[in-house]
């Protein structure tokens, strides 16, 4: 896009002039959302100390090695700051606050575009996650970046592209990484050890899942889990979504979901994932959206995924007969 080469003076200028700055991702924050999020902040702490940086929204405790979050102060004039929103397409899901209040805002984002709530927006569905945009950015700028916002960032990518599997894992990533390494003395090792670090019962969960996936006859896998089930392994709701990426590779299938009760909700927290057919348009279809491998949604009912699943298996039949 032609104005692509001005995008970041755009986003350097505003950040610039604004004395307080608030960050906002996507609510059930991964490592992404996080590592944008605070990566900026600390971009902006580190090259503008004397500004106030917040960044908002729920904290996720698994996260906590990337940094804490911050709560938005009660007195902040809405006109006077910059909100920037990372990782996140559409207002519903921004967590903290509704984009659309405030004037003067910018968003930085991955997904596919769904709407405009931002004043000044950058979209590039090309990039692997929103933390190599935020590289992209510092690199085109005379921002220096620290070993401490290197780690934030790059644990987004890494997760975001699981280890550089997924096919956006592009020679700009590569080379925006291979910098990054350059200017600053990021140790992967204790990323990969903050990341991967997990407890056992995730594991035995991980054997429940195993155990329990339903496979159709199209190699759509699914699996509906209770709360019941969920306290009798002692882990959260967000516990099958975060796993759900390690279900790839595996012969019999070729699209699987995980449909989780989140009593607090009161909804099942889906979370879909595809080695081939393209799964957004149906999980958009279904309330939801995503990229097009990788999407979520959320339902009130096991009926509503019922149809869920029968919709993917359609898309799936087609997919494996134009092989
Ligand atoms: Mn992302």
């Amino acid at each position: 896009m032609f104005f692509k080469t001005n995008i970041y003076k755009k986003i350097y200028d505003k950040i610039k002039k604004s004395n307080t700055i608030v960050l906002a991702r996507h609510v059930g924050p991964d490592p992404d959302a996080l590592g944008s999020s605070l990566g900026l902040k600390q971009i902006i702490l580190d090259n503008f100390p004397e500004k106030k940086v917040y960044s908002i929204g729920n904290p996720a405790s698994k996260f906590s090695f990337l940094g804490t979050v911050d709560k938005l102060p009660e007195d902040l004039d809405n006109k006077n700051i910059l909100l920037i929103v990372t990782d996140t397409p559409d207002h519903r899901r921004v967590d903290g606050v509704d984009p659309r209040n405030f004037p003067n805002s910018i968003k930085i984002d991955h997904h596919p575009f769904v709407e405009k709530t931002c004043e000044l927006e950058w979209i590039d569905e090309t990039a692997s996650s929103a933390s190599q945009m935020v590289l992209e950015f510092v690199f085109n700028t005379n921002l220096k970046l620290t070993t401490k916002a290197s780690e934030k960032l790059y644990a987004g990518i890494v997760a975001d592209t699981e280890r550089f599997m997924f096919s956006y894992s592009s020679s700009k990533t590569f080379g925006l990484i291979s910098r990054l390494l350059k200017e600053t003395d990021l140790d992967i090792t204790k990323v990969y050890n903050d990341l991967y670090l997990r407890e056992f019962k995730e594991i035995k969960f991980h054997g429940y899942m195993a155990q329990n996936y339903i496979i159709t006859d199209n190699k759509v896998g699914y699996l509906i889990i209770n709360d019941e089930t969920l306290k009798e392994y002692d882990v959260d709701a967000a516990t099958p979504g975060n796993m759900i990426n390690s279900f790839n590779h595996i012969k019999e299938m070729l699209v699987w979901v995980t449909a989780t009760l989140d009593k607090e909700l009161g909804s099942f927290r889906i979370s879909i994932r595809s080695r081939g057919p393209i799964i957004n348009e149906v999980a958009a279809n279904h309330g939801g959206g995503g990229h097009m491998y990788a999407s979520g949604t959320r339902l009130k009912t096991e009926e509503e995924i019922k149809k869920l699943i029968e919709d993917l298996d359609k898309i799936t039949e087609k997919y494996i007969k134009n092989l």
